[in-house]
């Protein structure tokens, strides 16, 4: 009897202390998720200062590079010499940040890329292979014969990767410094 009690009083213990844990764990989870808002809605405040800021076009730094946004919508060969114009080329993505600096854009835009020369071999405009690759799942389809490249919207919007579409298509543009 004595044996039973000490067992049962253990438990409880044991159950007690379980809960306290629970509650713990709760209150962290609580936490996580709070911060997990601001951060999103930080995010949210960036994508609007952007966007806001760029109703005429816009310059933006990143890393040691400096970038266009444009306002208008151009085809690509068009695009490419309002960024030559410039001193710039269309952007080329080296990294998975600078992916990143373009996805935080939340623009549909040219990127640097083509596959004009040669059906299906996809150059950056420096004439550098591609060193990372974003493609949308099932793209590059070349569907209307398609040679340049953009950023496109993916269907969870949760992010843009990249698309073949024709060049002769209206579209936003970024261009980036080259280094000299
Ligand atoms: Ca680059
Ligand atoms: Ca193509
Ligand atoms: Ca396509």
């Amino acid at each position: 009897m004595v044996q039973i009690q000490t067992d049962y009083s253990n438990l409880t213990r044991e159950r007690n202390e379980l809960n306290n844990s629970y509650n713990i764990l709760a209150e962290e989870q609580d936490q996580l998720q709070k911060r997990f808002e601001e951060m999103n809605n930080e995010r949210k405040d960036f994508q609007r200062m952007i966007q806001d800021k760029c109703h005429c076009g816009c310059w933006r730094s990143f890393g040691s590079k400096y970038y266009y946004i444009s306002s208008e919508q151009k085809t690509w060969e068009e695009s490419t010499e309002d960024c030559r114009q410039k001193g710039t080329d269309l952007v080329i993505i080296n990294s998975e940040e600078e992916q990143q600096f373009l996805i935080d854009l939340n623009k549909r835009v040219w990127i640097g890329l083509t596959d004009q020369e040669k059906e299906g071999v996809w150059k950056w405009v420096d004439g550098t292979a591609l060193s990372t690759r974003n493609w949308l799942p099932s793209q590059p389809d070349n569907y209307r014969e398609e040679d340049c490249a953009e950023m496109k919207v993916n269907v969870h919007r949760s992010f843009l990767k990249w698309n073949d579409i024709p060049c002769s298509q209206n579209n936003y543009w970024v261009c980036e410094t080259v280094d000299v």
